[in-house]
């Protein structure tokens, strides 16, 4: 209890802040997005994990009003990024939403507000959902649906490690599948290895959806994931989530 009083005043009391990591065209190397991460700095038991937080505030409402804060923070960030490069490439940016976020029925109304405000083109926006959002809450696929129409996109996060049926994926508003980092460790050069990591990349194919690769930390992984067909990917081979001013470092021409 007393870490959920303590994260109802985190944001005012400026505990939390956003970093940064980069997706990379995985035949570049170059950046070419960042997914928002939010990071909890406590006074006393010092810096905690999304992890163990975020349930948190799941559960007490307060992932509503933090969420819209990292949405914002993200926003501002990705108009920052551009300004500080203005000849380089048109980054994207993700940012998570949690299944509580999306049971609010004002959702759609205070994302596009948000949007508007940091004057971004929803286009540059992707959203990260796990297939909890996607099975469980009518309410959530329509939030979904109407977000998309805005040119918003949807991601489909940890994909592979949920309970739920492939047969949903057809019917469902999402543009990309990340595949978890847990198929993208099991990258050996051996065919079981590489059995669902494959299987992923041809549904998606099939299906006309981008994939993301989550967790890439060696070279051999991210030669595995070009030669398979995945574009882009994500992990410590390239960079760890960054302080913003760090991550706008990578975005100089090399
Ligand atoms: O950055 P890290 O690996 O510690 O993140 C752990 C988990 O926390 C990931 O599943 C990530 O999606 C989640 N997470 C990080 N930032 C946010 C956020 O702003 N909102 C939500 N809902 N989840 C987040
Ligand atoms: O659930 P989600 O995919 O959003 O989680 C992202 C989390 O994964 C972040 O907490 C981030 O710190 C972590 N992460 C990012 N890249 C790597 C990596 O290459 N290896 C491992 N083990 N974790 C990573
Ligand atoms: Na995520
Ligand atoms: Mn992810």
């Amino acid at each position: 209890a007393a870490l959920a009083d303590d994260l109802e005043h985190a944001q005012a009391r400026g505990e939390l802040h956003v970093l940064y990591q980069p997706l990379v065209d995985l035949n570049t190397e170059r950046p070419i997005a960042a997914e928002a991460l939010l990071r909890w700095q406590h006074p006393v038991h010092g810096l905690i994990s999304p992890v163990q937080f975020i349930p948190i505030a799941e559960r007490t409402g307060t992932i509503n009003s933090i969420g819209m804060w990292v949405l914002e923070q993200a926003l501002t960030q990705l108009d920052a990024f551009h300004q500080q490069n203005p000849a380089g490439p048109r980054m994207h940016i993700s940012v998570n939403l949690s299944p509580r976020q999306l049971r609010e029925p004002s959702i759609v109304h205070d994302i596009l507000t948000v949007i508007a405000r940091a004057g971004v083109d929803p286009r540059h926006l992707v959203l990260e959902v796990t297939e909890a959002v996607l099975v469980d809450e009518a309410g959530g696929i329509a939030a979904l649906r109407a977000l998309r129409e805005h040119g918003i996109r949807i991601a489909l996060d940890d994909f592979g490690t949920g309970y739920s049926s492939l047969q949903y994926l057809t019917r469902l508003p999402v543009d990309i599948l990340k595949i978890d980092r847990s198929f993208v460790a099991e990258l050996n050069g051996t065919a079981e290895g590489t059995a669902v990591t494959e299987a992923v990349i041809r549904l998606a194919q099939v299906l006309h959806l981008n994939t993301v690769a989550e967790g890439i930390e060696t070279s051999n992984q991210a030669a595995e994931l070009r030669a398979l067909g995945c574009h882009t990917g994500q992990g410590f081979l390239y960079a760890k989530p960054l302080p913003a001013g760090e991550f706008t470092q990578l975005l100089q021409p090399s």
